[in-house]
């Protein structure tokens, strides 16, 4: 029997120097300061990974421990879960392994807060399969295109945040396709709401995307005199605003050459790499435009220079085109005030059609066109939660894209395990959680969200103002438990908040909005004439049904789930912020997650498929079985010997308590498997 997961030798003679490897083995598994001790415990041993049940626990070290490596890789491969430290490999592996012997589908959900480590996270699950699938010289191909896909998407839509050096400023859902034999055959990626403001404005202390950086500091001269361009990002009003266009941990110029390569293993043509940077320049040109108001009042062009390269960079090739021909209206007769706004409209949209054309480039390229049937593992890696000094209508989405996958995460396993346990008759104390549903419908509730009432707000143009909006949510929202402004909130309250925010008490914690802006932003009109185009759907409502779309997907496969916590505010290594990290601990609900697994049961499988696999380990089962599912697994574990606390019969499935009851059903089998083959052999050699 393979106990290893329990008395895993290193953990029992230093149990007090690295902790326990799995919460669910902890003693005083209610208690949230034994929970810190041993994270706390493990993170200054440099053990980053700890385990709940299946769920894997990790905190960023924000150093190289050197855990990434193909001999680690080896270790994990094809090895029983519990049976070595906790590794994002081995969950990988294990995600792997069932979809191959279940042949269903999975994803596995990255979450926690910005700069937790879920982008790197997910790029190592990747990395994972794309070493240790089988493979062809002819997949080799989908495999480096797969792996190669990451830079690109994070030149285009990562960039430096306060938070994150390198925070993904779009939402990412990717899929990996595996043929019946295991190999990784390809690949299609969903992008949820670019950033796109950041290509016009960024805070202090924050940059554009790495793209633009890359191009100034790293592309050819040849290619730079071509477009126009100087090496000198300070020359661009569009990379300056945060003053920091340089930072010390990223090197643009090795990130261009990785570019480079990874776009032309992608296949992306010559003269679509072209355009590419020829569009990326045109931004920054189109950022240099500057006007100044006539005596008139009518908006002037001084930017004879800017001008000039944007009408060459722009027409090198006719199939480079924008529709309406918005470059030329922009420079029509608005005030100065408004021809700014339309320069930076435009950017930003040049950028998002830029980035979703990329998107589908590599889709192309990734794309198996071969009709067999195939199964999948989806890669969740979205923006984490974030609050800034100020926070605007991008925080509002991305903060509401994380309600809702904690909503996910909340149905899928508090939700789901205790209803569970229910419908199958299987005694149960329930386990008091928080349900964030309350939040999301603040957010999107149909005619009363919060959403609902800023897509009013917007379809009364010339009347409505970012203001006027805030007076309707404060009308329709006033008494909300997670809803506060200024002039609702008590006297205490009212202090730390300005006239013109809003606070939502999220499950992360709270965040202070500013509405200003939240009209225009939702609104995303290239220049602003509501009435012409009424019926169009505004950004909040595109994000909130794409978001539906994307749990849809996710309902129809199983969950895994990687939670990754930040040690500290100031991303450093070898310090763990204790109030910072309880903090997380608190609001991604893993105590809940643990009572739940403490109490439950570790595996459960419906009668009929626990009987099919494992019925060769009982004479009685052994080859058929003429009774019920239920009674031949009964029948099945009698002769097993399970104990009666090792499991419970529900309705339709048995319930296992404990991993180590099914690993030695496992290994039984493994063995049953081999005196198997080998009779069989031993059969055909007689002959
Ligand atoms: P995020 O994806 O969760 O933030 P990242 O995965 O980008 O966070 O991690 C932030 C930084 O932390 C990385 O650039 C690394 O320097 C470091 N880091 C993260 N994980 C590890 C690890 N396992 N080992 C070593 N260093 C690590 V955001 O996209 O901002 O929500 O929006
Ligand atoms: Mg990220």
């Amino acid at each position: 029997m393979c106990l290893s997961f329990l008395c895993n030798k290193s953990q029992c003679f230093s149990r007090d120097r690295v902790g326990i490897q799995d919460f669910v083995l902890l003693d005083a598994y209610t208690s949230e300061t034994a929970f810190m001790d041993n994270l706390r415990k493990r993170f200054n041993e440099n053990l980053i990974y700890t385990y709940i049940g299946t769920l894997l626990v990790s905190v960023n070290p924000y150093k190289e421990l050197g855990i990434y490596t193909k001999k680690q890789m080896d270790i994990y491969m094809g090895v029983n879960f519990f049976e070595l430290p906790p590794h994002i490999f081995a969950l990988a592996d294990n995600v792997y392994r069932t979809m191959i012997s279940e042949t269903n589908n999975h994803f596995i959900l990255i979450s926690g807060e910005s700069g937790a480590g879920k982008t790197e996270a997910s790029k190592t699950v990747l990395q994972f399969y794309a070493v240790c699938c089988p493979s062809t010289r002819l997949l080799d191909n989908v495999r480096d295109r797969l792996l190669l896909s990451n830079p690109v998407l994070e030149a285009f839509g990562n960039a430096k945040t306060l938070k994150n050096d390198n925070s993904s400023r779009f939402g990412k859902y990717m899929d990996i396709q595996f043929d019946h034999q295991g190999a990784a055959v390809g690949g299609h990626i969903l992008s949820y709401l670019l950033e796109k403001s950041r290509v016009v404005h960024q805070n202090r202390g924050e940059r554009n995307f790495h793209i633009f950086y890359q191009l100034v500091e790293g592309g050819e001269d040849e290619l730079l005199r071509w477009l126009g361009l100087e090496r000198n990002c300070q020359k661009y009003r569009y990379l300056i605003q945060g003053e920091c266009a340089k930072v010390s941990s990223i090197n643009d110029k090795s990130d261009w050459k990785t570019v480079q390569k990874a776009l032309t293993i992608i296949e992306f043509s010559e003269k679509d790499i072209e355009h590419l940077f020829a569009i990326i320049a045109s931004v920054l040109h189109l950022g240099n435009v500057h006007f100044e108001a006539s005596a008139h009042g009518y908006a002037t062009l001084n930017s004879s220079a800017e001008v000039h390269w944007l009408s060459k960079v722009l027409s090198t090739d006719t199939s480079i085109r924008f529709s309406n021909n918005y470059a030329l209206e922009v420079l029509s007769p608005f005030t100065a005030e408004h021809a700014k706004y339309a320069r930076d409209a435009l950017a930003k949209a040049i950028y998002g059609r830029t980035f979703s054309w990329l998107v589908n480039k590599i889709n192309e390229s990734l794309a198996n066109k071969d009709s067999t049937r195939k199964t999948v593992i989806g890669l969740l890696d979205i923006y984490g939660f974030e609050v800034f000094d100020v926070n605007s209508f991008e925080q509002f989405c991305i903060n509401f894209c994380n309600e809702k996958l904690q909503q996910l995460f909340i149905q899928l396993t508090l939700k789901s395990e205790q209803e569970e346990y229910e419908m199958e008759g299987i005694e149960w104390e329930p386990v008091p959680y928080f349900n964030n549903k309350i939040i999301c419908d603040l957010v999107e509730e149909k005619h009363r969200g919060i959403i609902s009432i800023l897509d009013e707000e917007c379809l009364r143009p010339g009347e409505a103002t970012d203001f006027t909006f805030l007076e309707k949510l404060e009308e329709k929202m006033c008494g909300h438990p997670h809803f506060v402004t200024h002039k609702l909130a008590d006297p205490k309250t009212r202090k730390t908040l300005e006239r013109g925010d809003f606070r939502l008490l999220h499950y992360a914690g709270e965040v202070t909005y500013s509405v200003v802006g939240f009209l225009d932003k939702n609104n995303d009109l290239l220049y602003r004439n509501i009435k012409e185009v009424r019926g169009f759907t505004t950004v909040a409502t595109q994000f909130k049904s794409s978001l539906a779309g994307l749990t849809e997907i996710l309902m129809t496969k199983e969950p895994w789930y990687v939670r990754c916590l930040k040690p500290n505010h100031c991303k450093q290594p070898d310090h763990f912020d204790d109030v910072m990290v309880r903090h997380q601990v608190k609001y991604l609900g893993l105590m809940e997650h643990l009572r739940v697994r403490r109490a439950g049961f570790a595996y459960r499988r419906r009668y009929e498929v626990f009987l099919k696999r494992y019925k060769a380990l009982c004479p009685d089962t052994w080859p058929h079985w003429k009774g019920t599912p239920a009674e031949g697994v009964q029948r099945l574990i009698k002769h097993l010997g399970y104990k009666p606390d090792e499991y419970k019969m529900g309705r339709t499935k048995i319930f296992i308590r404990h991993p180590r009851t099914l690993f030695a059903t496992e290994d039984a089998f493994e063995i049953c498997k081999h005196e198997l083959a080998t009779r069989i052999q031993a059969k055909y050699k007689g002959y």
